[in-house]
């Protein structure tokens, strides 16, 4: 005997078209995708998933971050909505799934109850935050981080990319700024679907994540200052090399998080060294050290030790050294409720699941602040992520769905 709404699942095959269709914008090099934020692919993208919204009956909505909110009327006008969402922008080399499967998750919560003529007490938000990923403009989860009043919207408005464009100008010459004022809307709960971007679910045969907790992060910039000169004729002791320092605080980030297993990992992922040419020894390197623990003494104890040992390598090297945090949010524990209607959702459904810590931020992580708050992640292939070669199967997107339909239903209360 089916257990009541066992049977409730959402169209796998229309999901993974979906993500098909939008895969083909802002196509990578390699497979994946680079449909970076405030791009005009990005603004295709999101074109694409407005059209889909409207023809699944909802209205859009758009506010001054950019942030698209695609609502299913509720039979209660005055009850708060259940939002699910993630983000459609990618990295540079990312992959067709990182955030686009909760978006478009989310849609097909939207379009399997109008197939069913379901009704909800409190409507449904469908949601698509503005620069998740941080790459082009730092720090990640900008927008929901400005909904959640963590950041003020001017500062978001005037961070820059390599090229020196601003946040604010590019949102309106993609013509993807709304009226709306950013953080007025109250929500019921907010449910985030994502891939692990990890290797846990796939190892251990779990077809959900249930995220009980997130780690933090700091994202601290280090700019090293030496003397460009002659790689040729400049003696090795006459040499101030910016270069030289980066790869010794390289190695330390490593060895920090090292000494602090399990639990903590550390690198460096964007690095520039000027004038960057073959001959010339480095001036100048830029270099942003990205620490994460779900613990929070073992992350800032990161920072401490970093912030006291890379003085002591650019002192030794004769470098001037600054060190500015350009991203930070500490340890999250989601909401109690909504994880458990997450869980019993995966019960229900008969999937295996396992409880687990998200490695990775998300825009979750800021909405926990503001609403009741929770995850639920479905596994990707060799645990791969930020990297076009990130897959997943056709059916742990559509488990992942399934469950993040049952949660939500149950969330925002079927009427009869
Ligand atoms: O950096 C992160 O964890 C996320 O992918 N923006
Ligand atoms: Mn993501
Ligand atoms: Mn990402």
């Amino acid at each position: 005997m089916a257990a009541p709404g066992e049977n409730l699942r959402i169209n796998g095959d229309r999901l993974w078209d979906s993500l098909m269709e939008m895969a083909k914008i802002g196509p990578g090099v390699a497979g994946g995708n680079n449909r970076q934020t405030l791009t005009d692919e990005d603004a295709e993208g999101r074109a694409l998933f407005q059209g889909w919204c409207e023809a699944a009956g909802c209205e859009m909505g758009l506010d001054s971050m950019g942030n698209m909110f695609a609502t299913r009327p509720g039979t209660d006008p005055d009850a708060l909505p259940v939002y699910v969402g993630s983000h459609l922008d990618t990295q540079p080399t990312g992959g067709k799934y990182d955030g686009v499967l909760g978006v478009l998750g989310g849609l097909e919560v939207v379009r399997t109850l109008n197939d069913l003529d379901v009704k909800t007490k409190h409507p449904i938000v469908v949601t698509n935050w503005t620069n998740e990923e941080g790459t082009r403009y730092a720090p990640a989860m900008l927008s929901s981080g400005v909904f959640a009043g963590v950041h003020e919207e001017d500062w978001a408005k005037a961070r820059v990319d390599a090229k020196g464009k601003a946040f604010g100008d590019e949102l309106k010459r993609i013509g993807w700024e709304g009226d709306e004022p950013v953080g007025q809307r109250k929500m019921h709960a907010f449910f985030e679907l994502h891939i692990e971007q990890g290797p846990i679910l796939e190892a251990e045969g779990k077809d959900i994540g249930i995220v009980t907790h997130g780690q933090g992060l700091w994202w601290l910039e280090v700019t090293l200052t030496g003397k460009d000169a002659h790689t040729g004729s400049t003696p090795m002791a006459m040499r101030v090399n910016a270069g030289l320092g980066m790869a010794r605080i390289t190695e330390l980030v490593h060895r920090i998080a090292m000494e602090n297993q399990p639990d903590a990992v550390g690198a460096i992922g964007q690095a520039n060294v000027y004038p960057n040419s073959r001959n010339v020894i480095p001036g100048k390197a830029v270099f942003t050290v990205d620490f994460r623990s779900p613990d929070q003494a073992k992350l800032d104890g990161m920072r401490d030790r970093l912030e006291a040992e890379a003085p002591k390598i650019a002192e030794e090297l004769g470098l001037g050294i600054s060190i500015e945090a350009v991203g930070h949010f500490d340890p999250v524990t989601f909401d109690d409720g909504c994880v458990g209607a997450l869980r019993s959702a995966a019960e229900r459904l008969g999937y295996s699941h396992r409880d687990i810590i998200s490695g990775a931020g998300h825009d979750a992580c800021w909405i926990n602040r503001v609403a009741p708050t929770a995850m639920v992640m479905c596994p990707c292939v060799d645990g791969l992520s930020h990297n076009e070669a990130e897959e997943i199967s056709k059916d742990w997107a559509s488990a992942g769905a399934d469950v993040l339909l049952h949660a939500v239903v149950e969330t925002a209360v079927v009427v009869d």
